[in-house]
């Protein structure tokens, strides 16, 4: 597939070092043909839209004036990071932006020497750069640090964490804050309605040194020394008064760090202004830039919310075409389903029950949409918290909500729990405290690759005393299992889902179940006594997507089968288990890693009791699995039916040539 820069006025011949020689004139078409560039490829390949077109500016300047080479440019969360990797040594290949084999949505050191640092989980930025900028100062180095951070990003606590000791350690350090107003809702809490105060009140720059020094430092007759001269004229005006910490309360100067801002993220000029003046400060900055969220496409610029991230073919291509069209990325049919997800039948199941027990109450850490609260934000306003991306304190406020008297029900991304770890463990499981976890987005997340992929919950959750995992295979079990545990919750309770569609199946009323025994779903019929091998599979969750097919192949080969959906991971249906002495195989399917996961367990327990038996374990190996559509990473990974059978039939003649 070609890309065809030609037609491009100014992108066919931009990168971060020719941009350098660009004017303002050619930089604003380049900022145009970059965007028109990011939209061709997420409506083929999806991706972050509204973020990537907001800091097209943003990343010119910086690139600009800074060396990305030399330079530590850390994107925090890293969503935002296309424009960056357009214009650093990837223009061609970010075509295959998420695919499989292809450029990661997110940066990555191991992606481009260029990528300083890696990311996909929002917060980590500051502290990295904080990290480089000692570094540089212990081994007497000489560049510079830029951390770009969203405004919702800076709300995460361990961002507080890395603030605080910049304050302890300050040193040279660039802080771009790139402040849309919005996370992936609405941006919440205090710090976004003060970072609000601030973006409503004029051009603030607290100068420590005199201004007449200052205004002697910029070298240029520029818009940046204008704007000093105007906080000169306001500060013989009574500016302090504007900026004294009493009525605004720059609390980044609290802290040690120069405020400038607010700035327009978008004029390039000033930002390069601003820029060039930072380098020469030597401690540490925050500039405050003020974006637009979807810049330059009207659907993203009103719907922030729906266009943060998109599937493929979920914006309009540009008008400027790249892609030859009679070639690859095509729009792939999964994405084309019209059933619902398991995300959206949590978000109606749990309206529906919470109607008639008003002690449920919902949080969520920034992911109202994403893990299908909205609705019920709309119906019980009172009984919904959006705590920002703030998964450690989500966790402890619930708890605090359930010794109160509540059921909260924490619906959170597999990934994002992975932060709040200790607090599973000293908080809500040590304390035997009743809360549901819905786990959105477990197993693998298909583009978003390893940062986002939710495979491990199984191994993390299951080492923790007191809890119970719950892994439903279609939207009946999802209901009703959401539905039982509300019904008595009385200890910590996980019920993970995957990002995935669902079977189109008939909903019924909530029915009450019995969550602790594995449901047989195949037997092969008895009257056949010339089977070659017996096996039992033990399957859980989204691997029963592909189990029908594993049947059939495994049937034609003369092999008989007992086949159970294990919806409880712990505890584990020990009634089955005791089975398998009459099987010559055990096969165990998860989407997780197998390390510690469920496989491991179904060994432990065997092992334990003196069960002497082969256990072949599906799910992931050892390895950080990549980016890719899920369809790409089940067959690159070896995890499709065919793989599956295969590996089954050649272990079971394996075991055939050992005996004989
Ligand atoms: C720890 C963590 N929780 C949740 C998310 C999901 N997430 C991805 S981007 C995003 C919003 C980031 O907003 P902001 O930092 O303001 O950047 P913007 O997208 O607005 O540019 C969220 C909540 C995440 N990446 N990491």
């Amino acid at each position: 597939m070609n890309v065809n820069f030609e037609k491009t006025k100014y992108l066919k011949y931009a990168d971060y070092k020719t941009i350098k020689d660009f004017n303002y004139y050619q930089l604003e078409i380049l900022a145009k043909e970059i965007r028109d560039y990011i939209k061709e490829v997420i409506y083929h390949n999806g991706g972050h839209y509204g973020s990537n077109l907001g800091v097209v500016e943003l990343t010119i300047s910086i690139l600009r004036n800074f060396d990305p080479l030399k330079d530590k440019i850390i994107f925090d969360t890293s969503h935002q990071s296309y424009t960056y990797k357009i214009l650093t040594d990837r223009k061609e290949k970010f075509k295959t932006l998420r695919t499989f084999g292809g450029i990661s949505g997110f940066s990555r050191i191991k992606e481009s020497v260029f990528d300083h640092y890696g990311a996909g989980h929002a917060g980590t930025g500051l502290s990295a750069a904080l990290g480089y900028a000692k570094a540089k100062d212990i081994s007497n180095e000489d560049y510079n640090v830029v951390a770009v951070i969203g405004d919702a990003a800076l709300t995460c606590g361990v961002t507080f964490e890395a603030i605080n000791n910049i304050g302890q350690y300050p040193t040279k350090m660039i802080i771009v804050l790139n402040d849309n107003e919005y996370s992936i809702s609405r941006n919440v809490g205090a710090i976004s309605m003060y970072l609000k105060k601030l973006r409503n009140n004029p051009l603030i720059l607290k100068i420590e040194e005199k201004l007449d020094n200052l205004l002697n430092k910029i070298p240029f007759d520029s818009t940046l020394k204008e704007w000093i001269r105007d906080t000169k004229n306001w500060v013989e005006e009574g500016f302090t008064k504007i900026v004294s910490p009493s009525v605004i309360g720059v609390i980044f100067e609290e802290f040690g760090i120069q405020y400038i801002g607010p700035v327009d993220g978008h004029n390039i000029k000033l930002l390069d202004q601003i820029f060039s003046f930072a380098k020469t400060l030597g401690k540490p900055v925050i500039i405050h830039t003020v974006t637009q969220k979807g810049k330059g496409d009207d659907e993203a610029e009103s719907h922030f919310e729906r266009m943060h991230g998109v599937a493929k073919g979920k914006v309009k291509p540009s008008n400027f075409i790249y892609f030859s069209t009679d070639e690859g990325m095509k729009i792939d049919d999964f994405t084309k389903s019209t059933n619902k997800t398991y995300t959206e039948i949590f978000g109606e199941a749990i309206i529906e029950i919470a109607k008639n027990d008003d002690k449920i109450v919902a949080i969520t850490a920034a992911m109202p949409s994403g893990t299908g609260l909205v609705n019920f934000s709309k119906n019980f306003p009172d009984r919904f918290f959006d705590v920002g991306i703030a998964e450690e304190h989500a966790l402890l406020f619930a708890c605090g909500l359930a010794l109160g008297g509540l059921k909260p029900v924490v619906a959170i991304y597999s990934t994002f729990l992975q932060r709040a770890f200790d607090m599973l463990i000293h908080d809500v499981a040590l304390q035997n405290i009743p809360i549901l976890f819905l786990l959105d987005r477990a197993g693998v997340v298909g583009e978003d690759g390893p940062t986002h992929h939710g495979v491990f919950d199984l191994s993390y959750l299951r080492i923790i005393p007191n809890i119970e995992i719950f892994v439903p295979s279609n939207e009946i079990e999802l209901r009703n299992i959401i539905y039982t545990v509300l019904k008595n919750l009385s200890k910590p309770t996980f019920i993970r889902y995957p990002r995935d569609f669902v079977e189109g199946l008939e909903l019924s009323e909530f029915k009450e179940i019995d969550l602790y025994r594995w449901k047989l779903i195949h037997q092969t019929k008895q009257d056949n006594e010339n089977y070659k091998n017996k096996i039992i599979i033990l399957s859980t969750g989204r691997m029963q997507k592909n189990i029908d097919k594993i049947i059939e192949n495994l049937e034609k080969e003369n092999i008989y089968l007992k086949v159970y959906n294990c919806i409880s991971v712990k505890p584990l249906d020990e009634e089955v288990l005791k089975e398998v002495v009459n099987f010559d195989l055990v096969v165990t399917l998860e989407d997780n890693v197998l390390a510690g996961g469920f496989s491991s367990s179904v060994l432990e327990y065997l092992n334990d009791n003196n069960i002497s038996k082969r256990v072949l374990r599906f799910g992931w190996l050892d390895q950080f699995i990549e980016h890719g559509s899920i369809q790409s990473l089940f067959q690159n990974y070896q995890l499709d039916s065919q793989s599956i059978t295969h590996r089954i039939i050649s272990k079971l003649n394996l075991y055939a040539n050992i005996r004989s």
